[in-house]
């Protein structure tokens, strides 16, 4: 749940190798530099920032035909010390936050997440803000790029089987993921998501019917089965004129207003137990505009509000 005085803590990933464009690896600095912690703390919330993840020296060896997925040997790596870390946090009652770092991290992070919700018998759900759908494989991709892949990898599409070496993790249904925001997916990706009947939101169905309707939807769902939701937050979900701060903007995202509103409808369905906050790319960034506007979205997924309301208000 996620309503008042939870146990929150922050991991930092910062990952790189996954993008096409250097930068990331300056990501979580910068959501500290803009209070992040602070700003929780203020909300009322228990926080425990661990610090930044470190990559081990010595890298898993990449089976054959690698070649498609870039730097994979350092995306697998990363992806077993952020599961191992996501798992923990939860073991240990925890809400884990991980502050990216590209979205390749999220192979990791969801990951460690699923293997806790095995363990707890409770069905996971996903949350994808994004504008793209990451639903690519090292077959599909038109780059090589990881962070097109996590979404894929997670439902258990094929190439990536031995990323997370000998502590594997349940596939996610892909029915129980939804991507939401969606206005940029490749061809042989857009069959991909098509076949396996992902659930997603594009950017005409939300001027079509307004997020608010669409995000009542999620939750209903994940409510009813008592799922766990992780949310993962990639920063090209937003509009670019809101934040510039990531190296792969499409125009046409979610306004300010948007944003906002969907962190609050998270927040009072109590559901959310971990996420992610990906792609920040600082070296891009207008001042620390893009920085600034996650962190207040992050406070709105943890309850802060303009009036109080009460809690758990659906
Ligand atoms: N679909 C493209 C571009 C992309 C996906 N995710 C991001 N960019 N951030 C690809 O390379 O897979
Ligand atoms: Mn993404
Ligand atoms: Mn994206």
């Amino acid at each position: 749940v996620t309503r008042s005085d939870q146990s929150i803590v922050l991991i930092g990933a910062p990952v790189e190798e996954g993008a096409g464009t250097a930068g990331a690896i300056m990501g979580p600095a910068a959501l500290r530099t803009a209070r992040l912690v602070a700003t929780l703390a203020d909300l009322g919330h228990r926080v425990d920032d661990r610090g930044d993840l470190m990559l081990p020296p010595s890298l898993p060896t990449a089976p054959e035909g690698m070649d498609r997925a870039r730097h994979y040997q350092r995306i697998a790596g990363w992806s077993r010390i952020i599961a191992d870390a996501t798992e923990a946090a939860m073991g240990q009652g925890g809400l884990p936050v991980v502050l990216g770092g590209d979205h390749s991290l999220s192979m990791g992070s969801v990951s460690g997440v699923a293997r806790h919700c095995a363990k707890a018998g409770r069905p996971l759900f996903v949350l994808w803000l994004d504008a793209h759908a990451d639903f690519n494989t090292p077959a599909t991709s038109p780059s090589g790029n990881m962070h097109g892949m996590s979404a894929a990898f997670l439902c258990g599409e094929p190439g990536l089987e031995d990323l997370l070496g000998d502590k594997p993790a349940p596939r996610l249904a892909p029915e129980n993921l939804t991507l939401f925001g969606i206005r940029s997916v490749d061809r042989d990706e857009r069959a991909l998501l098509a076949d396996r009947g992902i659930d997603v939101i594009d950017m005409r169905l939300i001027d079509e019917f307004g997020v608010s309707v669409l995000m009542a939807r999620v939750i209903e769902r994940v409510a009813a089965a008592g799922g766990h939701l992780h949310v993962s937050l990639d920063v090209d979900f937003l509009d670019p004129s809101l934040a510039p701060g990531v190296g792969t903007t499409v125009p046409g995202g979610a306004t300010y207003r948007e944003a906002h509103l969907i962190m609050e409808m998270l927040h009072d369905s109590g559901l959310v137990g971990s996420l992610d906050v990906v792609e920040l790319n600082p070296f891009l960034d207008d001042r620390g505009k893009s920085a600034l506007l996650l962190v207040d979205l992050v406070a709105s997924l943890f309850g802060r509000q303009v009036v109080a309301r009460g809690g758990g208000r659906r």
